[in-house]
C-alpha cells in the first residue's frame, strides 16, 4: 500500500475529517490589504521590536555570567514579577520574526536569533530546566508555585519560537535545548509515581507541545500535552496542595477562584468561559489541537459549548473579549462595557489561534467568521498604522484617554500580534487528501498541494473593502477534488460562478461552505460576489451598555466614528434609523481605506452652557459624519472615538 492511501484509510477510520492548514510561507500577499500590513510588519515591526526589547532590558536576563541586576519589574501582590515572564516576550518575538525569513531571508534578524539562543543554551541547566528567573534568582525555588510564577508558559513560548525558528531556517540548535527542557518537564510532572501532579496556571505549554510533536512526530510531546490539559482542574486542586508545601494559606490566593486560571473543574466539564481570557483561549486552543490529534469527542465538545458561551454572550462585536482589567477577563454574560473594555489583544489574536484549530476538526463558517471578525478589527486594533505602536486594551469607546503607545510594561500584545501577522498565510487555505477550503478572503498568491496535485492559486481582490473575488487556478495537470468556499456570516447575497457559468450555491452550502467537486483544470476562472452593504447591528437587550445604540459594519470590517472627523465628541451624536449612509473608499486615509458617510442629529450644547440638568432635553440638529475602520482608530490626533453609537 502506498503511504498516501495508508494515510487516507487511517482518516478514515477518525472521527474527524481533519483538515491541514498550508504552511504560512506558501502564501505571498504581493497586493492588497495584507500587503502593506505585512510588509510593515516585517520591515518595521520585527526591527522595532528587537530595539525595544534591548532598551529595556528584556534581553539582559540572558547575561547568565552576570550576577542578576536589580529587579526591572516590582513583584506585584500575586507573588509575580513582569520579569518572571521576559523569556516569553523574546521567545514570540523569535516566532513572529522567524516566520518572515523563510520567504524572505535576513541575516541580521537571524544574527540576532541565534545570539539570544546562544544565551539560552549556556543558562539551560544540566538536567534541561530552562527560565532565566529561576536559574539567575533562586532555582532553589524552581517548580514550586505552578499557579502564580509563569515558569512554563515562558517556556511554551521559548519552545514556539523554537519550532517556527526550526521550520524557517533548518537550524536545530534551539530546538535541540527545547526539547531538553521538554523532556526536563515530562520527568518532572506526569501521573507516574515520584512525579508531581502539576500543570501551569497560564496556559501556553500544552498548545507549544501539540506545535513540537508535529515536529518531531515524538509520542511523548502528545502524550505531555495531553496530560496538561486532562490534569487541569482535578480535584483536590494541585494548587492548594502546591501552596500549602510551600508554607502558604491556598485560602489567601490573589485571585480568589481557580476559575481565573480555567483550573475550577475538569475542561470537558466547563460550559461557562471564564477567568482570564488569554489563559482561555490558549487553553481552548490546545484542547482543539488535542481533540484533533487524539480524535477526542469529549475535548471536542467541550469547545463547542465554550465557543459557542463565548460568541453568544461574552464577545465583543469586533471579536474583543476579556471586559475586566481587575482579571484581565470575563466577568458576567453580556457584561460588555465600551469605555472600560479591556479586550487586550493578546486575548483576541488567541482567538484567532482557537477559531482556525475549530475550522480544522469542523468545517464550520461559525469559527471562520471568528477568525475573520478578530482578524480584521480587534486584533489588528492592537497595532498602529505604522507598526511600532500598540494597544494592549481594545476599549470601543473614549473620551481620548486611550492612546497608543511604543512600549508597555507589560509587553505581550505586541509581539503576539506580529506573529499573527507573519504566519497570516496559514489561515487562509487548509487541504486534505480530496478537499481544499478557503477560509479567508484578500489578495495574495498561494502555492497548494491536494492529494497529489500541485495548484498555484491567485485571488484577486479589494477585500474587505470589496467583494468581489476572482480566483485563477493554475494546474499543472487536471485535478479532481472539492473545493469548499467560505460564505461569510455577514453576507446575505452571494454569488459564485466558473468559467463564467453561475453555480448554484444554495444546495451544496453546508455550514457556511459551499462545496464544489470537479474536475479543475489550468486556466480556470472562479468568480464570487459577495453583497457587502453597511449594515446596523444591534446588541442583545441583556447587553445594557449598548441599549438604544448601533454599530455599523460593511463586509467583515466594524466601523467607529472618531473626534478626528466629526470635530466633536462622537458621544452627541445620534443616528437615525432612516439616515441613508453610504461608503467610499478613500485611497488617501492611513494607506486606503472605505469609509462611511451620512447625515446624523447631533445635540446643540449652547444653550446648555452652566446646566447640567433640565426638565427640556437637548435639540438635535443634522449634521453630516464620517466613520472609519475601528482597526484604524487613534493613529491620528488625540480625541473621543464610540462603535456603539447612540439611535435616535
Ligand atoms: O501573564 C502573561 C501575559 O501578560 C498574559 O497573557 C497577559 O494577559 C498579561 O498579563
Ligand atoms: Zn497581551
Amino acid at each position: 500500500m502506498s503511504s498516501s492511501l495508508k494515510q487516507t484509510a487511517s482518516q478514515s477510520e477518525r472521527r474527524f475529517k481533519r483538515l491541514v492548514p498550508v504552511d504560512h510561507s506558501s502564501v505571498s500577499f504581493d497586493g492588497g490589504f495584507w500587503k502593506s500590513w505585512s510588509d510593515t510588519v516585517r520591515n518595521v515591526t520585527i526591527p522595532t521590536q528587537h530595539k525595544r526589547l534591548e532598551e529595556e532590558g528584556f534581553l539582559e536576563v540572558l547575561d547568565f555570567d552576570k550576577p542578576a541586576g536589580p529587579l526591572a519589574r516590582p513583584i506585584q501582590p500575586s507573588g509575580l514579577s513582569m520579569q518572571h515572564f521576559f523569556d516569553s516576550d523574546f521567545g514570540k518575538w523569535i516566532e513572529a520574526a522567524s516566520y518572515t525569513l523563510k520567504k524572505h531571508p535576513n541575516p541580521d534578524v537571524e544574527a540576532k536569533i541565534d545570539a539570544i539562543v546562544d544565551k539560552l543554551e549556556q543558562g539551560q541547566m544540566a538536567d534541561g530546566y530552562l527560565n532565566s528567573w529561576f536559574i539567575r534568582r533562586e532555582p532553589e525555588n524552581r517548580w514550586t508555585n505552578l499557579r502564580d510564577l509563569h515558569e512554563m508558559y515562558s517556556m511554551g513560548h521559548l519552545l514556539e519560537g523554537a519550532v517556527a525558528y526550526f521550520e524557517a531556517t533548518g537550524k536545530r540548535k534551539f530546538l535541540d535545548v527545547m526539547i531538553r527542557a521538554v523532556d526536563h518537564i515530562a520527568d518532572t510532572f506526569g501521573t507516574e509515581p515520584g512525579k508531581l501532579r502539576g500543570y501551569d496556571a497560564h496556559e501556553e505549554i500544552e498548545l507549544a507541545l501539540v506545535k513540537l510533536y508535529r515536529v518531531t512526530k515524538d509520542p511523548r510531546h502528545l502524550k505531555l500535552a495531553t496530560y496538561f490539559v486532562d490534569e487541569r482542574g482535578q480535584m483536590p486542586s494541585y494548587y492548594d496542595e502546591e501552596a500549602r508545601k510551600r508554607g502558604d494559606d491556598p485560602a489567601k490566593y490573589v485571585y480568589q477562584t481557580y476559575a481565573y486560571s480555567q483550573a475550577h473543574m475538569p475542561v470537558r466539564e466547563q460550559t461557562q468561559v471564564v477567568g482570564h481570557a488569554v489563559r482561555a483561549m490558549y487553553l481552548f486552543s490546545a484542547m482543539a489541537d488535542l481533540a484533533y490529534e487524539n480524535d477526542d469527542q469529549s475535548l471536542k465538545d467541550a469547545c463547542d459549548r465554550l465557543f459557542d458561551n463565548l460568541t453568544g454572550r461574552q464577545l465583543y462585536v469586533t471579536g474583543g473579549l476579556g471586559p475586566s482589567a481587575s482579571n484581565e477577563g470575563f466577568t458576567r454574560e453580556y457584561d460588555l462595557p465600551n469605555e472600560t473594555a479591556y479586550a487586550e489583544t493578546c486575548a483576541a489574536v488567541a482567538l484567532g489561534f482557537w477559531s482556525h484549530r475549530m475550522a480544522q476538526i469542523d468545517l464550520d463558517s461559525k469559527f471562520t467568521d471568528a477568525l475573520e471578525t478578530v482578524l480584521f478589527n480587534g486584533a489588528l486594533s492592537g497595532i498602529s498604522r505604522d507598526g511600532e505602536h500598540y494597544f494592549y486594551e481594545n476599549a470601543l469607546e473614549s473620551h481620548g484617554q486611550h492612546r497608543r503607545w511604543k512600549w508597555h510594561y507589560c509587553p505581550c500584545c505586541p509581539t503576539n500580534i506580529a506573529r499573527f501577522i507573519t504566519s497570516l498565510g496559514q489561515y487562509f487555505y487548509s487541504a486534505n487528501e480530496g478537499t481544499l477550503a478557503v477560509h479567508l478572503y484578500g489578495e495574495n498568491s498561494s502555492e497548494l498541494t491536494i492529494g497529489d496535485s500541485f495548484l498555484r492559486l491567485r485571488q484577486q481582490t479589494a477585500y474587505p473593502w470589496d467583494g468581489d473575488i476572482k480566483l485563477s487556478f493554475c494546474l499543472s495537470a487536471t485535478s479532481t477534488f472539492t473545493l469548499k468556499l467560505r460564505i461569510p456570516g455577514w453576507c446575505h447575497s452571494s454569488k459564485v460562478s466558473i468559467n463564467g457559468e453561475s453555480v448554484d450555491i444554495t444546495s451544496s452550502t453546508e455550514k457556511g461552505y459551499v462545496s464544489i467537486s470537479r474536475s479543475w483544470k489550468d486556466g480556470d476562472e472562479l468568480r464570487l460576489s459577495f453583497d457587502m452593504p453597511v449594515e446596523r447591528l444591534y446588541a442583545n437587550p441583556a447587553v445594557g451598555e449598548d441599549a438604544g445604540r448601533v454599530a455599523l459594519r460593511r463586509g467583515p470590517v466594524v466601523y467607529c466614528v472618531e473626534q478626528a472627523d466629526l470635530g466633536s465628541e462622537p458621544q452627541q451624536l445620534r443616528i437615525t434609523p432612516q439616515a441613508s449612509i453610504t461608503s467610499r473608499f478613500d485611497a488617501d486615509f492611513l494607506g486606503g481605506a472605505t469609509v462611511l458617510e451620512g447625515d446624523a442629529l447631533e445635540a446643540d450644547t449652547s444653550s446648555w452652557k452652566g446646566t447640567l440638568y433640565r426638565t427640556v432635553p437637548a435639540e438635535l440638529k443634522t449634521r453630516s459624519f464620517k466613520a472609519i475602520p475601528y482597526h484604524l482608530w487613534a493613529n491620528r490626533d488625540e480625541g473621543a472615538m464610540q462603535v456603539w453609537l447612540a439611535e435616535k
